[in-house]
């Protein structure tokens, strides 16, 4: 959390505590190079969507506190499988998280970009335990055109429950100037949905989007910090 924040109690560290470990109990679930290999599950999916290179696997990695359960790489393009992990205890997974292969990498030849446009938008149509989506987005870059089309086919989706929220990745190359207009554009951009900024680097934003996502799956608990998304078309 920032270092502004005001002191936690007892009952939102508790909060935390539990949101962060459930995260760490992440393990490889299964890959699959097509939408029609993907397992279907009735445990609730979160997908993590975004251009390549904007730094879904690391976050990941950071939110599940390990190091290489996602394949992060310098190359852009590197994911380019979905992949599936599993969360929850041992036997007892309660939701799964979905590392999806980004898109709009330029040395990507352009058949290839429009069959993964056409695949995420199809995961995003027909994944039936989809329950909520988090699209990364490299603020210094803004949203490309495939972000856009794929707000387009989110919002009905979050209008009919879907779960949604923007990171703004790599926060620790923003000033703090910059990281709030960046925000200020994200949330508008989002409809009024959820937006926050995020840097694994710097693990800022962990702990406020492990809350989130735990939130999402574990309805019962619904942290004070979450209310509902809505997206204005
Ligand atoms: N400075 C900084 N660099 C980051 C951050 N997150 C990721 N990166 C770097 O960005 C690069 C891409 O990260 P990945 O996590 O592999 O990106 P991805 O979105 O999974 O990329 P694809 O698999 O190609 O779709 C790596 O070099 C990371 O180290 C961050 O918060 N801050
Ligand atoms: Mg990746």
């Amino acid at each position: 959390m920032a270092s502004s924040s005001p002191p936690l109690n007892d009952a939102q560290a508790q909060r935390i505590k539990q949101a962060v470990g459930w995260l760490h109990t992440a393990r490889f679930l299964t890959t699959a190079a097509q939408l029609h290999h993907l397992p279907a599950y009735e445990q609730p999916e979160i997908a993590f969507v975004g251009r390549s290179n904007a730094g879904k696997s690391t976050c990941i990695n950071v939110l599940t506190q390990q190091r290489q359960l996602a394949y992060a790489s310098k190359t852009p393009g590197r994911t380019q499988h979905i992949n599936l992990f599993a969360l929850g205890r041992q036997n007892l997974t309660d939701a799964v998280l979905a590392d999806l292969p980004g898109y709009g990498y330029a040395a990507v030849p352009k058949a290839d970009k429009v069959r993964w446009q056409r695949v995420m938008a199809n995961y995003l149509m027909t994944r039936d335990n989809l329950k909520g989506v988090v699209l990364l987005c490299d603020p210094r870059l803004g949203l490309t055109e495939i972000d856009e089309i794929l707000l387009e086919v989110i919002r009905p989706k979050v209008e009919a429950g879907l779960k949604f929220l923007m990171l703004l990745t790599k926060a620790d190359k923003l000033n703090r100037s910059e990281a709030q207009k960046a925000l200020s554009i994200a949330k508008l951009q989002s409809g009024g949905g959820q937006a926050h900024l995020f840097s694994s680097l710097k693990k800022q934003g962990v702990e406020e989007v492990s809350m989130e996502l735990y939130g999402w799956t574990h309805s019962a608990v619904s942290p004070e910090s979450t209310p509902a998304p809505t997206i204005v078309v």
